[in-house]
């Protein structure tokens, strides 16, 4: 993010008004419940994360706006020390709460979930601008349903340049949204005491909406700018590295993450979550079949696997790795051989390419390479 031009931006700035006009002459219930806005952070740059807070607090109706609550995940940048707490001093509903230590995003947006008073919560990353009215459409789309989790359309706000940019072919209208924008607002809903992630709020009889009446501008940025502090060796491994099976694009997120994901929102571990009143949820096959069948379609379920892991050559003890030598961090070590006999990594086949007398890396099937593997139990 260019630093150096938001510091040199006004905090207080006008962005282009990028709701349809429908949107804009549309009218909203005056009484709706109040949100508390939470903010994570974590060596954030102040003028960024000070403007997303001042668009909140301009662009918000003051009595739908419960508190903006600031949370520092143990930022060491000295100007989110006491410089922030001099700028946050004086504005009335905004609190800041620092973590003893770090505790990764979504541990600190349950800290922040946890000392929220307002009755709706929402999750807000530390560098948007919210955009004239976004805030009364999501919470009247709350408000029709508690079930739902309301999610904004996102401009962008580009990275080098600040520019605001609309995000295009919008419509009016909530509409049923199954899959939420990348990185922000991931979740946003109490409901029934708990905090749900977003396949769990279908499975259990909520919606998730996109609301394209609410416009929020986020910079979106090209890679993960900070470090995790002392949470690898706390958690007993890396916290930043390559999975297996995953787009370039998720490269920075934890496999852990993943797991959690998978564990929190598939059946089979979803009792240990539940400790309140069950709710009667559905399965993530119901989730699949029906929410999301165009995931299915475009992204059918990998063949089963028969093995897994790193593949070694035999003579020099070093391993095969997909991916580029300048970019490690796109690399990944670990391929799945399938019940087929296919070696695969994230989308592409190992395959033997007689023509080039070599292995290559492949969209699989491949009709030019020799495809299938073996693995020797014995040897
Ligand atoms: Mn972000």
């Amino acid at each position: 993010m260019n630093m150096t031009l938001s510091d040199r931006l006004p905090l207080r700035r006008a962005v282009p008004d990028t709701r349809d006009l429908g949107c804009q002459r549309r009218h909203y219930p005056a009484a709706l419940p109040a949100a508390s806005v939470i903010i994570v952070f974590h060596n954030e740059g102040l003028s960024s994360l000070l403007r997303t807070v001042q668009s909140v607090l301009d662009r918000s109706p003051p009595h739908l706006l419960h508190e903006v609550l600031l949370v520092d995940d143990f930022s060491h940048f000295a100007d989110l020390g006491e410089p922030l707490e001099s700028a946050v001093a004086p504005l009335r509903r905004v609190r800041l709460l620092r973590s003893g230590r770090r505790e990764g995003l979504i541990r600190a947006k349950s800290l922040g979930a946890l000392a929220a008073g307002g009755e709706v919560l929402l999750f807000l990353d530390a560098h948007c601008e919210v955009n004239t009215g976004w805030l009364p459409p999501l919470l009247s789309a709350v408000a029709r349903d508690r079930r739902t989790v309301a999610v904004p359309l996102l401009d962008s706000i580009d990275s080098r340049s600040f520019q605001y940019r609309p995000l295009h072919g919008a419509t009016v209208g909530p509409q049923g949204s199954p899959l939420l924008p990348r990185g922000i607002f991931d979740w946003a809903l109490r409901y029934k005491e708990r905090v749900l992630t977003p396949a769990e709020a279908w499975m259990c009889g909520g919606a998730v909406q996109t609301v394209p009446c609410s416009r929020v501008g986020h910079v979106y940025r090209d890679r993960t700018p900070y470090d995790f502090g002392d949470l690898p060796a706390r958690a007993g491994g890396p916290i930043i590295s390559a999975a297996a099976n995953i787009s370039s694009f998720w490269v920075g997120f934890t496999p852990q993450n993943f797991l959690r994901v998978a564990h929190v929102w598939m059946d089979q571990h979803r009792e240990h979550f539940l400790t309140e009143e069950p709710l009667a949820c559905r399965s993530f096959d119901w989730y699949l079949a029906t929410v999301v069948p165009e995931l299915t379609a475009i992204y059918p379920p990998p063949p089963v696997n028969a093995f897994w892991g790193q593949v070694v050559h035999e003579a020099t003890g070093l391993c095969v790795v997909t991916g580029s030598p300048v970019e490690p961090l796109v690399q990944t070590l670990v391929f799945r051989l399938s019940l087929a006999g296919r070696l695969i990594s994230g989308e592409t086949c190992a395959g033997f390419m007689p023509s080039l007398d070599s292995v290559v890396a492949s969209i699989c099937p491949s009709e030019a390479a020799v495809m299938t593997w073996a693995y020797d139990e014995v040897s």
